[in-house]
Parts: C-alpha cells; structure tokens; sequence
C-alpha cells in the first residue's frame, strides 16, 4: 500500500540533495519544514520553495529545537550529515557529533513525536571496498572510514528503532549523486561539479590515479525519487536499499563527456591516486526496483547535460 506523505521534516533540506527533495515534497502538495544549521547547505538553494518552506534555522543536535521542528511531522528524511569521507578521516570526533550523535537525535525526537517514518541517507561507503560487484544490500558491511562507520551505526540505530520502538525506517544507500546545486568549491566534492566548474572556467582537471576507476552516478532527481518512495510505500519499511542506476563510466570518459559538453579541448592533469580511493563501485538495484518501485529515469548523459546547463547559468 500507498501512503500519502503529509507534513514532512527534511533535515539538511538547505543542501544539494535536501533541497531538490523539498521542491519536490512542496510539488506533490505536502507541507514541509526544512532544520538546516547551513554550515554547507545554502539558503539560495530554498529559492525555488520560497514562502512554501517553513525553515528553521539551527542544528540537529538542538534537541529543544529538534522536539519543536518535529511536532505534527509524520515522515523525516533524515539528509543532514558531515557527508565528507576525507573530512571525517581528519576529524573523527567531529562528524561523528553530527553524522552519528545527531542522526540518533533525530530518531529519537521521531519517536517521541509519534512520526510515522524516518527515512535515513546512508551510503554506499558502507560496503568499503569489497571487491564483488554489482553491490548488495545482503553483502556484510565493511567500513573503511570513520564516515562509513558512521553510516553504518545510522542504520544499525534505524533497525534498532523499529524493532525496540515500533518507529518504521528506511536508509537509502547512496552511490555518487549528482546534479544542479551540487558544491564545487572544496576538494572533496563531487567529481562531477569539480569537472564542470573546470570546463566552465576552461581550466584542465585533475584526475587521481589512471582514470580508470569507475562510478555509479545516479541523477538527483532519482535520488529525490526513491526517497518519497522510501517513505510511502509499505513494503520499504524496515529496510536497507542501494540507490544507483547499474551502470558505470570511467573518470577519463566522464572527463571527455564534460569537455564535449563544454566545447573544449583540454587534456586532464594526472596525480596519484587518492589515498583510499576505490576502484570500482556500481549498484545492484533490484531490491530498489522490487519494493520502491525505483527505476532512474534520467540518463547520464541527460543529467549531466541538465547539471551542465545549471552551471553555466550561475
Ligand atoms: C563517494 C561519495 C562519498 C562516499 C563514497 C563511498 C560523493 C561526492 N562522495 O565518494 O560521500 O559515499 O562515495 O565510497 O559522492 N576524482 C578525480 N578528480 C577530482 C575529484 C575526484 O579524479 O577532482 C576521482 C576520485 O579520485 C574518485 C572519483 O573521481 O575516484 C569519484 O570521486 P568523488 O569524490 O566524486 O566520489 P567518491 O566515489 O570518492
């Protein structure tokens, strides 16, 4: 069964995925809240919503603010997070504070507040680098990074919740999303933002390693997809489920598709391979397909020519 989503939570809706999540939510005729301490998310990403948002500026680990934000919510999708993996290499303690501490903040403000669902993101970092592919949700976890550990208790308290306290949850394992308000400024964003912020100032790329590693890249708008399915049907309940698309592109294709895009002859810088990196990921989908109804609809190529279009009008 169906169920309709009525007045939503969406913590880090202020940020790249939060934020597409929102509009759609505000489309569908739900009302919709939006905590964001707007450490990385941005207030400009709320344009489109406008006076249709309630947002409330603060953090998830305000446990007064949180118990207030939550108050006639009946489903959360839980997006706030340090969503660096570097970052949280460097400073354990510290994303661990808001990817974990807070992520339990927020199942238990759910839970008090009687809400019907708590969608988590997790990630596709939980399965480390297992060499067996495509990924799947049966395979153990294997984490590498204190972010990934991180992910990973996320859900381990999700399951908790539901079975101590009767709270439904889902987590949605993210692989490499991208799409339109996607940051380029730091190191670690995405390879696709960084790509296009290259081409868009014609400078050359950086590439890590022989750009032969490949990803999964699933459009956000997909991503958007899979999480109000995540909370509206009955049978996600309760469960894990990879969100990405099957298919894969090397990074040096990838490069060439963005200079294609971008009508530039630019050959990319080589530089050793990051610490850590993995060579290779891609997503089984089935379990998405079977009980989300999940089916990506935009190509990567027409994603990354919409993300494109994006950049250049800013
Ligand atoms: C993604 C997620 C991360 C975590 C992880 C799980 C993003 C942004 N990050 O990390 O949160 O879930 O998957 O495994 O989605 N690269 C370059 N040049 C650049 C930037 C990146 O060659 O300027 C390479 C990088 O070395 C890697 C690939 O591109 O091989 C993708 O990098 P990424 O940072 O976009 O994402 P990833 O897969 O490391």
């Amino acid at each position: 069964m169906t169920k309709i989503i009525q007045h939503a939570l969406v913590t880090g809706g202020a940020g790249f995925i939060g934020s597409h999540l929102v509009d759609a939510l505000i489309e569908q005729g739900a009302r919709v809240t939006v905590i964001d301490n707007l450490t990385t998310g941005k207030m400009e990403n709320l344009q489109d919503a406008g006076a249709r948002v309630h947002f409330v500026e603060g953090d998830i680990r305000n446990r007064g603010l949180l118990q207030q934000v939550m108050d006639g919510v009946d489903v959360v999708f839980h997006q706030a997070a340090v969503v660096s993996v570097p970052l949280s290499v460097a400073h354990p303690l510290d994303s661990a504070a808001v990817n974990e501490t807070g992520t339990l903040e927020v199942l238990e403000a759910a839970r008090q507040a009687g809400c019907r669902r708590v969608v988590l993101a997790s990630s596709s970092a939980v399965y480390g680098d297992d060499p067996e592919l495509p990924k799947r949700e049966t395979m153990a976890f294997g984490p590498l990074s204190p972010y990934a550990v991180q992910k990973m208790t996320g859900e381990y308290y999700a399951g908790l919740y539901t079975k101590l306290y009767g709270l439904e949850t889902a987590c949605l394992r993210y692989f490499n999303v991208f799409g339109p308000r996607q940051d380029p400024s730091s190191p670690y964003s995405g390879v696709i933002s960084i790509f296009l912020d290259r081409a868009g100032a014609g400078r050359s790329p950086v590439i890590y390693g022989d750009g032969e590693q490949t990803r999964d890249f699933v459009y956000v708008r997909d991503v958007v997809s899979a999480n109000v399915c995540a909370a509206t049907e009955d049978t996600a309940a309760g469960k894990a489920f990879n969100i990405g698309t099957g298919k894969t592109i090397t990074i040096n294709r990838l490069w060439q598709q963005v200079a294609e895009l971008a009508g530039i002859a630019l050959a990319p810088d080589y530089e050793a391979a990051r610490h850590g990196d993995i060579l290779h990921s891609v997503a089984a989908i089935d379990a998405a397909r079977r009980d989300l109804g999940f089916s990506p609809e935009i190509s990567f190529e027409e994603g990354l020519a919409r993300t494109y279009a994006w950049y250049q009008r800013q």
